[in-house]
Order: C-alpha cells, then structure tokens, then sequence
C-alpha cells in the first residue's frame, strides 16, 4: 500500500516509525511518505491560512496549497503505477465526517493508495474538497463525537486501524479474529500466569482444558460485555448472529 499524509506538522507522525507500522515501512511492505503542507507555498512566510470569509473566529486553510499538494502527488502515483490504478482515496479527518469504523477500516485496507490531508484551524477551504473529486474518491471521516485540535492525531488512529488488517503488516493474523468490533461483539476477558494473583483466580473454566466449553464461556462473556456497556451494538446485530444458546445469556 501507498500512503501518503500531508500536514503543517509532520512531526506529529512520527509514531509511524514505531513498532509495526515503523517496521512495515522499513521492509517495504507499505510506502509511507509524511508531508509539510508548506513546501507547495510560494511566500515568504509559508502562508497556508487566511481568515473566514463570513467572518466568525479562527482561521481557513487556504486552497491553493492544497492543490498542489494534492496535484504533486496524485501525478507521482499515476508516473509510478505499470498499470491504469483506481483513484486514490483522500481522507480528510473532521468532526463533521461520515464515522470512521472497522468496516471502513477493512475496505481501506484493500485499496491501493490512500492519501490524508491533515487540516488544522477550522478547517480547509470547500473548494479543495469539491474539487479534489476529479482525482481521488474523497471521504470526509470523524473518528468520534469529540473535537480535535487537527486531523494528525485521527489520521494516526485510522493508519493503525488500517495497516494492522494489510496481509504481512500484523505479526499474528489469527490474533484479528475475535476481537472487538469484527464481528459486532466486543471481546472476551483475557488471563495469563499466575493462575492466582493477589487472591484473585483465573476463572476455573480457562484451565479446565474443555475447548467447547472454553469457547461457549468466551462467548457468554463477549455478549454479557456488549450487553452491558454497548446496548447499541446488540441493537444493531444482524438478525442470524445470535443463536439459541446465546439468547438465553
Ligand atoms: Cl477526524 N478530526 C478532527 N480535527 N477532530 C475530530 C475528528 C477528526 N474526529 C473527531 N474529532
């Protein structure tokens, strides 16, 4: 995968030399290039603000370095690509996007060459967003109902989310399988050595070495979880991902 972030911070990304992701970079496996916004400004002083038409407060990021931003590295992936490619997506992190989730996550993680464009201030001019249509598929994306400073911190979450599902990236792939949010069930509690710590007990079940009954209990607990601090995701289950057993939880 291809990933491109652009920023008026670019040292805000560097978690992504860390752990996985730093790794994934290192042997090839994902071409991350991290970007200042201001190298396509042409003034003095690096200008990419002006002030909201309409007035009210804070600052708009101007368009036009944006664009070039956007142009320069849309042309690079098309120079580089053998064969005619889909058009990249462009992420733009804001509160007002469409949610970020794990579904989304999985597509993502199919795709090409994925480009974010980290705005700060209020936000980014409408024009580039509108405009940028003709080259990428653009999706505005909120990673939750809370306010952040710029997308940099949301874009960290979502190349996380996303490059831990790209085959190669994650060093256990079974370890995807039953974990929160991919099936619409949170996950079961864990337990490792020693068996009692500080009087507490690993639930007996966990050594009984009843694989059945360890997956029905695993099963039980991930409902009875979701249940009980996620009622909208029980709400929102499938009519088939329930079955009779798991009803009478
Ligand atoms: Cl994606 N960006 C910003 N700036 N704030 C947010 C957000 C994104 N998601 C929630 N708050």
């Amino acid at each position: 995968m291809r990933l491109d972030v652009i920023s008026i911070f670019p040292e805000y990304l560097a978690p992504l030399q860390l752990s996985l992701i730093g790794r994934a970079v290192r042997d090839g496996a994902l071409d991350l290039a991290v970007h200042d916004l201001r190298d396509w400004t042409h003034d003095r002083h690096r200008t990419v603000d002006d002030t909201p038409y309409g007035g009210g407060a804070g600052m708009v990021m101007l368009a036009e370095p944006w664009a070039e931003a956007l142009t320069e590295i849309s042309d690079r992936a098309e120079e580089d690509a053998e064969a005619p490619a889909d058009r990249p997506v462009l992420l733009v992190p804001s509160p007002a996007g469409i949610p970020f989730t794990q579904r989304m996550a999985e597509e993502l993680a199919g795709r090409e060459h994925l480009v974010i464009a980290c705005g700060r201030y209020e936000g980014i001019d409408q024009r580039v967003v509108d405009w940028a249509d003709e080259r990428f598929e653009v999706r505005l994306v909120s990673i939750g109902d809370y306010v952040l400073n710029g997308g940099e911190v949301a874009a960290l979450v979502m190349i996380e989310a996303v490059a831990r599902l790209i085959p190669g990236i994650i060093g256990n792939p079974e370890s995807l399988t039953e974990e929160s949010h991919e099936d619409g069930l949170l996950e079961y509690p864990v337990y490792t050595k020693p068996a009692v710590w500080r009087g507490r007990e690993v639930p007996e079940i966990l050594l009984s070495g009843n694989h059945a009954a360890i997956d029905r209990w695993r099963r039980d607990q991930r409902l009875k979880r979701t249940a009980q601090v996620r009622p909208d995701l029980i709400a929102a289950l499938g009519a088939d991902a329930l079955d009779p057993r798991d009803r009478a939880v």
